[in-house]
């Protein structure tokens, strides 16, 4: 009875970590909205990136926008290695990075010192 007891709390903990784990993913990307013949997807500053994927459209003119709204040091600034982009998000509400969309592809973007990441997916 005790190891049958041990076996369904078991299951129920396997089954908890893959609805966290598979819930927590589909929660994270954010899709772009188009206006007119472009897109932006927006990305919320505050305390990490929310949401930390965006998608973007291939071969739609695409940006995203980051909406500023921590304070700390930490997220000041906004790193686009593959672009060679480093912006500081604090001079203005939101900062808007142009993202080329014309090859499907992944662009990885962190704080300043690289604690905090997310990417923007081209497909
Ligand atoms: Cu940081």
């Amino acid at each position: 009875m005790v190891e049958v007891l041990v076996a369904i709390v078991g299951l129920v903990l396997i089954a908890l970590i893959v609805w966290w784990f598979f819930g927590k993913h589909q929660a994270q990307a954010g899709k772009a909205v188009i206006e007119g013949d472009h897109q932006v997807a927006t990305v919320v500053v505050n305390g990490g990136y929310s949401p930390s994927t965006v998608v973007l459209k291939k071969g739609v003119s695409g940006s995203v926008k980051f909406e500023m709204r921590d304070s700390t040091a930490c997220l000041s600034h906004i790193v686009f290695e593959q672009l060679g982009l480093n912006k500081d998000l604090t001079k203005q509400p939101t900062t808007t990075v142009e993202i080329p969309t014309d090859q499907a592809g992944e662009f990885n973007f962190a704080c300043g010192m690289d604690m905090f990441h997310g990417k923007v997916i081209v497909k």
